[in-house]
């Protein structure tokens, strides 16, 4: 682990292993730190963000350091690639596409470092000058999920840092290498000791100790809605201010004038990209009634054709799931569905082939009927429910039919029709014609269960600031005696 610039072991030397999805076997041994581990990491980032030469640079300096972190971040962009592809199951062109991408994250907020202002205030007392400043907020708990590390480090540790906070980061016990990579990263950036620490284990002790540490001033954190609730709970102790983003069940929605080809890619994509394990899966279809057969019959041909592999080939399209519970979590799903007056289109069972790792079929639910938990529930595995609709008020009354409401796709000819949706899906994310298109300059986070706040975009970095209001009478009168009446 990183505490303090120094690579240590568990105070008390325990371990936890991590398996490598693609073969089911162990690979890596990693540190189970203990909440004496999580007080001082927290101690040290408090320590670093108050009196160490963090606290001294200059914002434009902080800025330099990201973008060099960033230039680091791309030229060991292979080592980060396999470390999270052996780590979380995760094909290597995905993970090579996602790492790529990553340094725009830290040049970005590199480039608004010195760009956080605060304002000069419009007084309506003459002679009372008013004015803000926007300040570090505080220790941030940066909690990660083993679906894209790094780039969802990125989202938070980018825009922390750029505003002047230190950071203990806690990875996901299924995750923990691609981060751990990170780290040796930081120093030399020339990134302070203690500003960035990484305390490894499971959320029991250490994600639990994190958020309810009295000096973690927010908690940015990427996971399940239940783990959510708990965090919450943990934080409200100390009033920390919090972003949530917890995934979903993100319809697609497809209009009989739609580009069929396109619409097929970006529901392949949508739902089988990163085995589903995407919060943004587009795990829900609904197709007008008259192209329906049409639409189903492309994407079950296209689904039969997907090639399953070794997450480590390049060839692959798609690779394992990332532990055990996801299987369980798929299998329960499916063979449910039956029962429940739905049908499997395709896939269901975990495949012959590849014979070792933690392999499922791409799979598609036919789920007209009331009730089917896998058309509600978020399965975050590569299962596709689809029904019809047949018009376009009730195709937006099914989408918003969701406890969730993190992303939408829409796919349509018609520019009327776009805007129309946009504005009447509930949801934090609407694609037309594209789907899990992502960037730093886009907000992106959602509502009710997906969580709140929002990561990505400019206006994220100031949620990791506080504001001052400072006041200055420049009247040069003194202030007369309170209780003399005048
Ligand atoms: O998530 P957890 P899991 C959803 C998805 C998935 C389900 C469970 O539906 O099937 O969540 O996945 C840490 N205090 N998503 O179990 O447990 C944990 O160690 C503080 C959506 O992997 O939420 C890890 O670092 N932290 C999603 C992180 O929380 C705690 C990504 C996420 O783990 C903690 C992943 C506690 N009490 C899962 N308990 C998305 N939005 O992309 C655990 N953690």
């Amino acid at each position: 682990m990183l505490i303090d610039g120094e690579w240590v072991s568990a105070t008390d030397n325990c371990w936890f292993d991590s398996y490598e999805p693609g073969t089911g076997e162990v690979w890596a041994r990693v540190a189970a730190a203990t909440e004496v581990d999580v007080d001082r990491a927290v101690r040290a980032a408090d320590r670093a963000m108050h009196s160490g030469p963090w606290s001294k640079m200059t914002a434009s300096e902080r800025g330099e350091a990201l973008g060099r972190l960033g230039e680091l971040v791309g030229r060991h962009a292979t080592v980060l690639a396999e470390a999270e592809t052996r780590d979380t199951g995760k094909l290597i062109r995905e993970t090579a596409g996602s790492v790529a991408y990553v340094p725009a994250f830290y040049r970005y907020y590199g480039g608004l470092a010195d760009k956080i202002q605060g304002h000069t205030l419009p007084s309506d007392k003459p002679g009372i000058e008013i004015f803000t400043y926007r300040e570090p907020i505080g220790v941030v708990a940066a909690i990660v999920p083993w679906n894209s590390p790094q780039m969802l480090l990125a989202v938070k540790l980018a825009p922390a840092l750029a505003a002047g906070n230190a950071v203990v980061i806690k990875p996901s016990e299924h995750g923990s290498v691609p981060i751990l990579e990170l780290g040796k990263l930081v120093e030399q950036a020339g990134i302070p000791p203690g500003v960035v620490n990484i305390v490894t284990g499971h959320g029991h002790p250490v994600g639990h100790e994190l958020t309810k540490h009295p000096l973690v001033r927010r908690v940015a954190f990427t996971g399940g809605p239940e783990t959510a609730r708990t965090i919450v709970r943990n934080s409200a102790e100390n009033f920390a201010s919090l972003s949530l983003e917890l995934g979903g069940k993100s319809p697609q929605i497809v209009f009989p004038d739609a580009d069929l080809d396109s619409a097929v890619n970006g529901i392949i994509g949508g739902i089988f990209g990163a085995s589903g394990q995407s919060c943004v899966a587009g795990s829900r279809l609904y197709a007008q009634r008259e192209i329906y057969d049409d639409l189903i019959e492309r994407l079950v041909d296209r689904t039969k054709s997907i090639r399953l592999g070794s997450p480590l080939d390049p060839d692959s399209e798609m690779g394992p799931l990332a532990t055990t519970e996801q299987l369980q979590r798929f299998d329960s799903f499916v063979s449910a569905t039956p029962a429940e007056g739905g049908r499997v289109l395709v896939g269901g069972q975990r495949p012959t082939k590849p014979s070792e790792g933690w392999f499922v079929e791409p799979t598609i639910l036919e789920t007209h009927a009331e009730g089917i938990r896998a058309q509600s529930d978020e399965i975050f595995g590569p299962v596709l429910a689809v029904t019809t609709f047949d018009n376009e008020a009730e195709a937006i009354k099914k989408a918003n039919a969701s406890q969730y409401g993190l992303a939408a796709g829409v796919w349509t000819s018609a520019a009327d029709r776009a805007h129309r949706l946009i504005r009447s899906l509930s949801a934090g994310i609407v694609w037309v014609n594209t789907y899990r298109a992502t960037s730093p300059v886009a907000p992106f986070g959602g509502l009710r269960d997906s969580g709140g706040g929002r990561e990505s975009g400019a206006d994220a970095v100031y949620d990791y600031t506080s504001v001052k209001t400072a006041w200055i009478n420049s009247s040069n009168q003194a202030v007369s005696d309170p209780f003399k009446v005048q």
